[in-house]
């Protein structure tokens, strides 16, 4: 970003941020509740399709006693902003990917473990939503950051795409990919064999297209929003992770919610857990059609399971250092979802 385009973005983040205070203290003199959530992707994401039914189911069942405000990706700056600004108060909800939020709360890297999913994500799906070892672990992390876990959620599989075919870890010499900043995410890929470079999501784009980077990892729904298809040849299915999201809430905020309010935000948060499943599943489908009519060039490759245990074999050792980043505690949250994400159930 040049110093103008920086200058330009922290005015414009400056204007937003101090008209929030405004509309915060001509809120707190009405009636009406303004509940303010952040989103770390664009419009049409899946993000935005959880806080777009989010709103229309809270607005809808408190019969305008509450407004849900809804800041997308690049309003409020990048994902860690967001983060902060709701365990300040600034916004009282969010999201928050656990491969970026995992710098700031060690244990919740463990969702970014390869291979740790089975493929049955439907089972995944209600593990992220109710496992109670999650919801203390991480949950009793996230409050001593002034932050509520509300819920997790899949976006889909991280697929990576890539300037050249990758079939086995040695595909990966000389080849740096672009990863969300986190130690674990980055220790993964060493351990693959490529050259990692933690960069936030909006300078992605750019750096395929200069030759920076020469792949990246995300669901397709983002490989086809974000246009990364456009500067990259390959989409690979590797099994390696699924993206996960959390959704965060200011604790004190929480806290202060009347028992009607509470209620009815924890009841939304429970239904959306099924509709966002649907939802994501559907988009990424209909994205990756898009791509192959858009480029039908593209390469399509699903490693075989074969392929797949060479980059699960050479990742393993990952587990010893999330062990060495969070001792005993992680190691439980480790064991917990080992026995109840197993592939069986
Ligand atoms: O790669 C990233 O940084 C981002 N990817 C997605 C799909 N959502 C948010 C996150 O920041």
């Amino acid at each position: 970003m040049t110093t103008r385009n920086w200058y330009l973005k922290t005015l414009s983040m400056s204007v937003l941020l101090a008209s929030l205070s405004i509309c915060s203290a001509f809120a707190a003199e009405s009636s009406t509740k303004v509940w303010r959530f952040g989103l770390e992707e664009i419009e049409g994401s899946v993000q935005d399709i959880y806080a777009q039914a989010f709103k229309r189911k809270v607005e809808d069942k408190s019969k305008g006693e509450v407004l849900v405000d809804i800041y997308s990706y690049g309003m409020l700056g990048e994902s860690e902003d967001l983060t902060n600004l709701t365990a300040n108060g600034t916004l009282q909800l969010t999201h928050a990917s656990v491969g970026i939020l995992g710098a700031y709360i060690p244990e919740m890297q463990v969702f970014t473990i390869p291979y740790l999913y089975s493929n049955n994500d439907a089972h995944t799906k209600d593990v992220l939503a109710t496992n109670p070892t999650i919801y203390e672990i991480v949950g009793n992390a996230l409050i001593d950051k002034d932050l509520r876990l509300m819920t997790l959620y899949l976006e889909g599989d991280m697929v990576w795409s890539t300037n050249k075919p990758i079939r086995k870890p040695t595909d990966f010499n000389e080849f740096s990919m672009r990863v969300m900043n986190s130690s674990l995410v980055i220790k993964t890929f060493e351990l693959l064999g490529a050259t990692p470079v933690p960069m936030p999501y909006s300078q992605v784009y750019g750096a395929l297209q200069a030759r920076i980077v020469s792949g990246q990892t995300n669901p397709v729904f983002s490989i086809e929003e974000m246009k990364f298809y456009e500067v990259t040849e390959y989409l690979i299915w590797a099994g390696q992770q699924k993206f996960t999201t959390s959704v965060l809430a200011n604790q004190a905020w929480y806290l202060s919610l009347s028992p009607a309010h509470k209620r009815m935000l924890n009841e939304t948060i429970e239904e959306l857990t099924p509709y966002i499943f649907e939802q994501q599943t559907a988009l990424n489908s209909a994205q990756l059609a898009a791509i192959k009519k858009s480029k039908p060039s593209m390469g399509i490759i699903k490693l075989t399971k074969r392929e797949q245990a060479a980059f699960k074999a050479a990742s393993a050792p990952v587990r010893l250092q999330y062990i060495e980043n969070t001792g005993p505690t992680g190691q439980r949250l480790l064991d917990a979802l080992e026995v109840a994400l197993a592939p069986s159930k």
